[in-house]
């Protein structure tokens, strides 16, 4: 189900590439000829379903290249549910904030994360996770307000409503190859105090679920 080619998209410029040769690789003789046209063109285009990036925010990285943390970027509303995000985003800039070590925070009444604000803050929060054995891992919030969790582009928990800090349900991913994979946490706090905890039990570990490590989280 999670596969790990489908977790490490390709660089961006890789695809740009893919996208310039194919297109300057239509020889103009053929041009003229129609057929050969539509053919290079869908030619063109099973390669960019092959190569493009499945729009996710996080382009991939290298060891290397990967820091630790999580991103974030803010916007500034008062909204009831997490849906509201993306909307938001569609109109208004997200801005981007210091990055995140990991997510363990009962913040109270105090200021939203590393945002400018403690109330009506909206938070896009991006980067990877390293899972590094294969089976079952088990992942869950305390939050205040909603919350909403996908990882290698499925949504695998939410409490998306404004509330007190209470827990999530439990959301399980199956893990098929050990590896990084993209990861996004959409939050927000609405008014009053806020909380944010990220939980997990990986495979082969028992008791209750824990906050998920500085070390197995990059951007
Ligand atoms: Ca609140």
């Amino acid at each position: 189900m999670f596969d790990r080619t489908r977790a490490i998209a390709p660089p961006l410029t890789n695809a740009g590439s893919v996208l310039t040769i194919s297109a300057t690789q239509i020889p103009w003789s053929n041009m003229r000829n129609m057929k050969s046209f539509w053919a290079c063109a869908l030619l063109a285009g099973s390669g960019l379903l092959t190569w493009a990036p499945s729009g996710r925010a996080q382009v991939a990285t290298t060891d290397a290249e990967r820091k630790p943390g999580l991103a974030v970027c803010y916007m500034y509303r008062l909204i009831r549910h997490v849906d509201e995000i993306a909307t938001w985003q569609k109109s208004i800039k997200c801005e981007p904030g210091a990055p995140l070590a990991k997510l363990d925070f009962d913040g109270g009444s105090g200021k939203v994360l590393t945002s400018n604000a403690a109330d009506g803050v909206m938070a896009r929060i991006t980067g990877f996770i390293h899972l590094d054995k294969a089976g079952a891992y088990k992942f869950a919030f305390e939050s205040n307000d909603g919350v909403r969790l996908r990882i290698d582009d499925k949504m695998i928990v939410e409490d998306p409503g404004v509330h007190d800090d209470q827990f999530s349900d439990v959301g399980t991913m199956e893990v098929a190859k050990p590896g990084w994979y993209p990861l996004s946490i959409d939050f927000f706090e609405r008014r009053i105090t806020w909380t944010l905890r990220f939980l997990w039990r990986p495979p082969g570990v028992e008791g209750d679920l824990s906050p998920v490590p500085a070390g197995v989280l990059a951007h």
